[in-house]
């Protein structure tokens, strides 16, 4: 297919002319904060798309991850024949294909601000994910702090102080909702489940985002989910291979 037939699909989606062409493949709401980040976004910018829902950590997830991507991860969009996986690169990819509608910041400055965060975080961060790792509906309050995790918190407070003041004090990074909001969204349910305390400017940004519309609807289905993995349930050993420390958390 070329870019501009897959374009004229794509518009066709969003005009309402066709059922939704792409399928977004994600893990436990819940759980799974790397298929939150793309669902937030196609949710908030209204992308048709349907969910292909995989449980994780069960003796079948592999096998079936594997029927959408050999890489072994969600999440993974499929926009036929276009198969994306990576968080990061299915957002690139939708950010293309919906140019008008500004997943990205418009302005150049600020949008290369907002990959450079994006990708800050998605290469990044690692000991907060390991030991403070998405969990919706737990309150762990104060728990998974080291110095480590401290660091992470420290570094993605001066992030949000930096763009907040440059850009959206009473509203989003970047003014407007766009795909680094969604890309930090799992990092504000952390610090709501993990109790962490911010600066005023800071907590305000923290509630503007959970009240989103689509952050809110992936809270309510994460809450409304009836699988329970018990190794993401505080407290844990670093050295036990099925904590939150272990290189596969979420
Ligand atoms: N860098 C990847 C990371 C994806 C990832 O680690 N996904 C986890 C779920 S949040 C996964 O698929 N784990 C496989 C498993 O648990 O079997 C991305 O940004 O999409």
């Amino acid at each position: 297919m070329q870019d501009t037939e897959l374009e004229t699909t794509l518009e066709a989606v969003l005009s309402g002319s066709k059922k939704p062409a792409m399928q977004l493949v994600i893990g436990n709401k819940n759980y799974s904060s790397w298929s939150m980040r793309p669902w937030v976004v196609m949710k908030a910018f209204t992308i048709p798309f349907e969910e292909i829902h995989i449980v994780l950590d069960q003796p079948t997830t592999s096998a079936h991850i594997a029927e959408y991507s050999l890489a072994g991860r969600v999440p993974v969009l499929l926009a036929d024949p276009v198969v994306v996986w990576d968080s990061l690169a299915i957002c690139e990819f939708l950010a293309e294909q919906f140019p008008l509608q500004n997943l990205w910041p418009e302005d150049v400055a600020a949008r290369a601000i907002a990959r450079s965060i994006c990708a800050e975080m998605h290469a990044g961060f690692s000991d907060l994910r390991a030991s403070m790792p998405m969990n919706i509906k737990a309150d762990f309050s104060g728990k998974g702090r080291n110095a480590g995790s401290q660091a992470d918190i420290g570094r993605i407070s001066e992030i949000w102080e930096d763009c907040l003041s440059r850009y959206g004090a009473h509203h989003y990074l970047f003014g407007d909702f766009s795909i680094a909001d969604a890309y930090f969204a799992p990092v504000v349910m952390r610090f709501k489940t993990y109790n962490v305390s911010l600066a005023p400017a800071l907590q305000a940004y923290v509630e503007r985002v959970q009240a989103h519309p689509a952050v809110a609807e992936w809270i309510r289905d994460a809450l409304n989910e009836a699988e329970e993995m018990p190794k993401y349930d505080f407290p844990t050993s670093p050295t036990s291979p099925n904590s939150p420390n272990s290189p596969n958390s979420k």
